[in-house]
């Protein structure tokens, strides 16, 4: 099995200060968190922006503080989000993307999202795709249900993808596929392509899919955005104690860590390989 690539998916948009304390707002933190993370064996890291006073941002200028800031400190490959929050129009979302991060998200449809809507319809997929290859920016294609491997199929088959990709399934969301072990098993065997896949379990569901990705020959992602306790009742004390977590799951289970110049490998993330 390939070194494990874990990332970090160190503040999300939803999450508030009031719900979880050591959440990084501002670049500084962001980048101080992301090194942390990488410090504790994430190779990856996945960021939102925020205003200073949390509020969600996908403005550019804010993304552009936050990758100096990263690049700064660490080797940690940054992952942009193109997801944003919900409500956001497609426009400002994909607004960054020209900063050319290492990678970016690129969720293939839309889902339920708690009481909400996160809008993904095929138009606006589209869209995002080109703007993608004409940056030349990799995708992880974010799969928050089976339907969405539809569309990567759709891509792959028509060949409108030009960048190098790979996916993430995003199980356990309210309204999203459930974070079942044979959901996860499904979808792994569902790929339309031999690609690497990832795992990002909402919640408590973060732990045992996890474990199931170490196993299965996958890649994890974890962090605040998706989980803010390490146990039940028990608050999270920042994204590098999930990491480390999976990190001694991983040296348990047989699986060497990626580092991030290996990372890039094994996710062929590397734009001059496609
Ligand atoms: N905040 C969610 C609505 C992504 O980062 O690309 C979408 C999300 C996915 O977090
Ligand atoms: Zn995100």
């Amino acid at each position: 099995m390939p070194p494990l690539v874990i990332t970090a998916a160190v503040n999300g948009a939803e999450l508030s200060r009031e719900q979880c304390s050591v959440l990084p707002i501002t670049p500084e933190e962001i980048a101080e968190e992301a090194r942390r993370a990488r410090e504790a064996g994430a190779s990856v890291v996945h960021v939102h922006g925020r205003l200073a006073d949390g509020t969600p941002t996908q403005d550019r200028e804010t993304y552009r503080r936050i990758l100096e800031a990263i690049r700064a400190r660490t080797d940690v490959l940054i992952q942009f989000s193109t997801g944003g929050a919900v409500g956001m129009s497609g426009s400002e979302r994909i607004e960054a993307l020209d900063l050319q991060p290492d990678i970016a998200t690129l969720t293939l449809g839309s889902v339920n999202f708690g009481d909400e809507i996160f809008t993904n319809p095929s138009p606006l997929v589209l869209d995002f795709v080109e703007r993608f290859n004409q940056l030349g920016v990799p995708a992880e294609f974010e799969i928050f249900d089976a339907g969405m491997l539809g569309m990567a199929r759709f891509l792959i088959a028509r060949e409108l993808i030009r960048v190098p990709f790979y996916f993430d399934f995003v199980l356990g969301v309210a309204g999203g596929m459930e974070a079942s072990l044979k959901n996860l098993l499904f979808l792994k065997e569902s790929l339309p392509l031999e690609k690497p896949w990832s795992v990002a379990g909402i919640g408590r569901h973060q732990l045992p899919l996890a474990t199931a990705a170490i196993i299965e020959g996958g890649h994890v992602r974890v962090g605040l955005e998706d989980n803010i306790y390490y146990r039940k009742g028990e608050l999270a004390t920042g994204n590098a104690q999930l990491v480390e977590r999976v990190v001694r799951l991983a040296r348990e289970l047989g699986r060497d860590l990626a580092d991030p110049s290996e990372a890039r490998q094994i996710l062929a993330i590397d734009p001059t390989t496609e």
